[in-house]
């Protein structure tokens, strides 16, 4: 590309280097075709955020949109063998390593890398993290897009582009898969830190480490249930000697210790083990246990897959116990799915879908409320859920549309997020989701920056009343207190061609609110012309259709904000449902190497890494851009917050041991009054 100034509007001009945002002289796509579920875009510098509109031709009918955004990918040698050891011993490969095992190598600085590191998400001080352990209550980029097209059928299409913390005894906890030796997945023990507000961390050392024949290749994925006084059981995979999955529990050593620095292991381990027909590699990651009165017992989950009959389907087993060192497998299955292979990390649990509160795992099924069941697809590293019917008696759960069933329908979340989990916290009746995000760059660059992976900023997780079909997720209020700077924007209409620098200052660490109102009578005299914008060849944010795509583009500067190579680029994009009489809102909140992204309040989330060698400290700047041909678009409203860093450090006995706090005086017994007299 050249360095041709461009800009078709009164905007402000920016000069290009590479594939401009708005390449006015490239054709435009005709005879489109829809946007599909996905939108997977090349792009050059980080990631791209993009969010396609479809505007509806008929007046009452529900509005949809997409949104998505764009992951990026550097030049050197073919790197050495890749270092983790999951495959060999029972899970999939959880890095971006072997996919970039043969791109050649970019002379990343340490500066650079050092600029990845996050501000305010949860990540180790140094090596590898993967998915939370549960508990009992857990760019550049970018260019964010909408393009409009009139859908015959009328509907407004929007096209765009862990295990969690347990609460107690005042603390949030959290226990999370970890490789204290090195930056690749291997040697998982659990790594342990505590917050009084699940934004401000303080790692305490290992909670369990494979030290028992049952969890000899590693100490995997589990979950915590709070029992009646107070009591906590701990069930958690382990892979023994051989790599076989079992089931151990473990509890802790001085429950009257809030910090639950010591774990015991039960000698009954391990209290279940795969059962006939069971793989002995797909038996893994128990749920916190829910309270079935009518059975007077504690039902578990367990995912696992069927193979047989060329079926592959992810199928939920449930066991139940009394005690927690016995365990009876009920008949059947839960759920299960054809074609969609093993289920790691199943979650379930309720959701209230008349009040806005979150539900303990033990409410049981009834009017008001019904169950989500969640599963982390090991085939594509993707966590689906649906929302269901639960009933506890046939030990069978069914979504209410067969055709969004776990695995085939909705996503959490449409860019990298898995091994995600939630857990009810009963100090603010919430129930809050964590995901992990791993990395899109090369194994051999996370063993150069000493660490990998990180969790999302976990989201407050409530039944959306307004579709009556999906969930909305969103950051949980005490976020909001590391807004600092706030730089109210205003109403900014954006010219077809244009982009506009945004004078925000430093813009790493940013919280976007933003409201566009979109021209649907110009929307629709240009789905007259019947030109479109097909999300899976578009070419991501910079190509161009009539009606966009149109969004803000962040972590960028004037030219490609990243030129590595070694690195997964991909557009991610999912329809977002825009119903009538709402406007189309968006939240994006940036920390360095990586971005969360909410559309409609959290109806639809997308979640980027990105790894910029240019728009990086005092060079990252944030853009607002119209890409479209044809259609203005308003920006409403438009505040953006500079964001401040959390406190993610040790414990330091000295100045963390004042355990006193609103946070500890919660009974927490009361939550569980109701099993008291079970
Ligand atoms: N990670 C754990 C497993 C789980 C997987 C092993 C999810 O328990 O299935 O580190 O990424």
């Amino acid at each position: 590309m050249n360095n041709t100034s461009w800009s078709s509007s009164s905007s402000a001009c920016m000069p290009c280097s590479y594939l401009p945002l708005l390449h006015l002289d490239r054709p435009l796509p005709t005879g489109a075709k829809r946007c599909s579920q996905f939108l997977f875009l090349s792009v050059t510098a980080v990631l791209v955020l993009c969010l396609l509109a479809f505007a509806s031709r008929s007046t009452g009918s529900a509005r949809f949109a997409l949104i998505g955004d764009i992951g990026v990918e550097p030049a050197g040698h073919v790197h050495s063998l890749p270092i983790s050891r999951g495959l060999a011993t029972g899970v999939s490969d959880k890095s971006s390593g072997s996919r970039l095992f043969f791109k050649p190598s970019y002379p990343w600085t340490n500066s650079m890398l050092l600029w990845q590191r996050t501000s305010f998400h949860f990540q180790p001080e140094k090596n590898w993290m993967n998915g939370v352990d549960r508990n009992p209550y857990l760019i550049v980029l970018l260019f964010f897009s909408f393009l409009f097209k009139y859908y015959p059928d009328g509907e407004l299409l929007l096209l765009t582009v862990g295990a969690g913390p347990m609460y107690y005894k005042g603390w949030y906890h959290l226990f999370y898969q970890y490789n204290p030796d090195s930056a690749v997945w291997g040697n998982i023990t659990w790594g342990h830190a505590v917050s009084k507000d699940l934004v401000h961390w303080l790692y305490l050392p290992i909670a369990m480490v494979p030290d028992h024949w049952y969890d000899a290749n590693g100490v995997w994925t589990g979950s915590a249930t709070l029992l009646p006084h107070g009591r906590l059981a701990m069930l958690y995979t382990g892979s023994t000697l051989e790599s076989v999955q079992v089931q151990n529990l473990a509890f802790p050593a001085d429950p009257d210790d809030q910090l639950l620095l010591d774990w015991v292991k039960a000698e009954s381990n391990p209290v279940v083990v795969p059962p006939p027909g069971v793989g002995a590699k797909d038996f893994r990651d128990p749920t916190t246990a829910w309270y079935v009165a009518a059975e007077g017992a504690w039902f578990v989950a367990i995912g696992s897959k069927n193979d047989t009959l060329r079926r592959h389907s992810g199928i939920v087993l449930v066991y139940k116990t009394v005690d927690f060192i016995q365990y009876e497998l009920l008949p059947g299955v839960l759920h299960a799915v054809d074609g969609t292979g093993m289920w790691e990390c199943v979650d379930f649990f309720p959701v209230a879908t008349e009040v806005a509160t979150g539900l303990d795992t033990s409410e049981p099924a009834g009017p008001g409320v019904k169950h989500v069941l969640k599963a982390s697809l090991d085939d594509d590293k993707h966590d689906y859920y649906a929302i269901g019917t639960y009933n506890a008696a046939l030990n069978a759960w069914e979504p209410d549309e067969p055709e969004k069933d776990v695995g085939v329908g909705l996503r959490y979340d449409y860019g990298k997020f898995y091994a995600s989990k939630t857990f009810f916290d009963p100090l603010k009746k919430r129930r809050v989701l964590w995901g992990w995000i791993g990395e899109t760059d090369s194994e051999r660059t996370d063993l150069t920056k000493g660490w990998a992976s990180l969790q999302a900023l976990p989201r407050t997780v409530l039944f959306d009343q307004k579709t009556g079909s999906s969930l909305l997720q969103w950051p949980v209020d005490e976020v909001d207190k590391l807004r600092l700077t706030k730089n109210n924007l205003g109403s900014i209409s954006l010219a077809a061609g244009s982009v506009l620098p945004l004078d925000v200052g430093t813009a790493t660490q940013l919280d976007i609110v933003a409201e566009f109102a979109l021209n649907y009578s110009a929307s629709a005299n240009a789905n007259e012309a019947d030109v479109g914008y097909n999300c899976s060849t578009s070419g991501g944010a910079a190509s161009r259709g009539v009606l966009g795509p149109f969004g803000f583009l962040v972590l960028a500067d004037q030219n490609r904000s990243s030129v590595a190579s070694d690195l997964v680029k991909r557009v991610y994009g999912s329809i977002v449902p825009v119903l009538d009489a709402e406007t189309l809102t968006l939240r994006i909140v940036v920390d360095h190497s990586i971005v969360e992204s909410f559309a409609q309040g959290g109806r639809t989330c997308i979640t980027s890494r990105v790894y910029p060698t240019r728009a990086i400290y005092g060079a990252a700047r944030l853009f607002l851009f119209n890409n479209a041909t044809g259609v203005d678009v308003a920006c409403k409203s438009l505040t953006v917050w500079q964001m401040n860093s959390a406190f993610i450090r040790p414990f330091d006995s000295r100045l963390d041991s004042s355990l006193d706090s609103p946070a500890t005086k919660f009974e927490h017994d009361s939550v569980f009054s109701e099993f008291k007299n079970s």
